[in-house]
């Protein structure tokens, strides 16, 4: 891409001369408050278990990336050093599974937090504590409540929601409410950041970071939209990537202009790298990474049951880490693990024999999915099989065709009591925020 040169005079103009920007705080801040606030929140509710209803729990969802894991850190820095409130973050996500990602801890790494293990607030945490001890939620990157929050836990109430998926229409009295497209929520959350308040460096740093893998480096013509561009000129001047205050400001938001900044353009690729540096994990750690759950009622079933489903994204195309039954067997180990009846595998990857106009390989998709019967042995398996098909490839945004090379209909690791199937997806860019709804409508749907 090339750059007009009245961008980048502009550029270079920015660049020099400019007054100090805001002082920089200490380079821990950011590390010190979720330190801090998990210990005071793991002393309170151990303490006096009644004690959880006085904080506010910021989560983002359950695939744990880096837009969630922001997301939900920088609203909390709002809510608990400028609102002063008592808030901390949760990552939805064991302790142990922090390390899937690696472009995670590079980010953490860059914003000061270099050990998330201790210092981030997990599920780890709280493992066994029953019901949830907290009942006031702030959602980010997600907007309905799971499950395992609101279990025998009725007092629940959501303040905030802040979001970019296709938007359920609950909790309509909470404030900030906003759900609206984004390439990525951390442009939400970093629009939404109090103007008049100072952001720190290492927070600017870890948002930046959440929509540079979001929108891939805020290519023109890729995922990034306006609010992601109007994000990223805030948040640049404010990040830790120009170490003394040069660049104070970018205006107007050129896009061009942005995904060409040199120190920019290196932090995206670092965390791209970093991102599909997955050659160290096996099937089962694939399937884990990337993966959210959701529970449909099945109404035109006999007896309307509820099932649960779940959506794992995989970096890596099926043949490369999937075959000789390793797809099927990892699968169904992990739905039964689970406890699902529907499990969809989401590939995204480059094809390297062919090249796209980034020369950097064709962007590709696959989808392998899976049907069983979970707890009880009442599902109508073949009547769920049908619907799921006839749905998949009825739909016009993905666009699935049979995938030839990953065919399962003679795999001797498909049981009888299973139904799979898999698909080459024609439009690469459509996400799990495409098929999510699409499978949802597919189940729940009474035709
Ligand atoms: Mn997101």
């Amino acid at each position: 891409m090339s750059v007009k040169p009245s961008a980048l005079r502009r550029l270079s103009t920015l660049l020099a001369g400019k007054p100090p920007g805001p002082p920089v705080l200490e380079s821990s801040s950011l590390a010190n408050f979720l330190s801090t606030s998990k210990e005071k929140y793991l002393a309170d509710i151990r303490a006096t278990p009644s004690k959880g209803a006085e904080w506010t729990v910021v989560m983002g969802n359950e695939a744990g990336d880096l837009d969630s894991v922001a997301s939900s850190i920088a609203y909390a820095w709002v809510q608990s050093e400028i609102q002063k409130k008592p808030c901390v973050p949760l990552i939805q996500i064991g302790q142990d599974d922090l390390n899937l990602r690696a472009e995670n801890l590079y980010a953490l790494k860059l914003a000061g937090i270099s050990d998330p293990q201790k210092q981030l607030l997990s599920i780890t945490d709280l493992d066994g504590v029953k019901p949830f001890p907290s009942t006031t939620f702030a959602l980010v990157d997600h907007n309905r409540l799971g499950n395992t929050f609101s279990k025998d836990n009725p007092n629940t109430s959501i303040v905030a929601v802040i979001d970019h998926h296709a938007d359920e229409q609950l909790y309509a009295d909470c404030d900030p409410r906003k759900v609206a497209p984004a390439g990525s929520c951390a442009s939400h959350v970093a629009t939404l950041y109090p103007k008049e308040a100072e952001m720190p460096r290492e927070l600017a740093t870890l948002l930046l970071s959440a929509i540079l893998i979001d929108t891939g480096g805020l290519v023109p013509g890729g995922k990034a939209l306006q609010v992601d561009h109007e994000a990223a000129s805030y948040l640049i001047p404010r990040s830790t990537l120009f170490s003394s205050s040069t660049l104070t400001s970018i205006s107007p938001t050129n896009p061009e202009m942005l995904s060409s900044i040199a120190e920019v353009k290196r932090l995206s690729d670092a965390l791209a790298e970093q991102k599909f540096n997955v050659s160290h994990l096996g099937a089962w750690d694939l399937l884990r990474r990337d993966y959210k759950e959701y529970t449909h009622t099945l109404n035109w079933h006999p007896g309307a049951p509820t099932i649960k489903a779940g959506l794992a994204t995989v970096p890596v195309k099926l043949r490369s880490w999937g075959s000789d039954g390793k797809l099927e067997r990892e699968s169904q180990r992990w739905m039964e693990q689970r406890g699902l009846s529907v499990f969809g595998v989401l590939t995204s990857f480059r094809d390297t024999k062919k090249f796209g106009e980034s020369g950097k390989g064709k962007h590709r998709r696959e989808q392998a999915w899976f049907i069983r019967d979970g707890s009880d042995s009442t599902l109508q398996l073949d009547d769920i099989a049908s619907r799921l098909w006839k749905g998949l490839e009825a739909d016009e945004e993905i666009k699935v065709t049979k995938h030839e090379k990953m065919n399962l209909a003679k795999s001797k690791d498909i049981p009888p009591s299973v139904r799979a199937k898999t698909y080459k997806q024609g439009n690469a860019n459509a996400t799990r925020k495409a098929t999510a709804p699409l499978l949802k409508n597919i189940l729940e749907s009474s035709e």
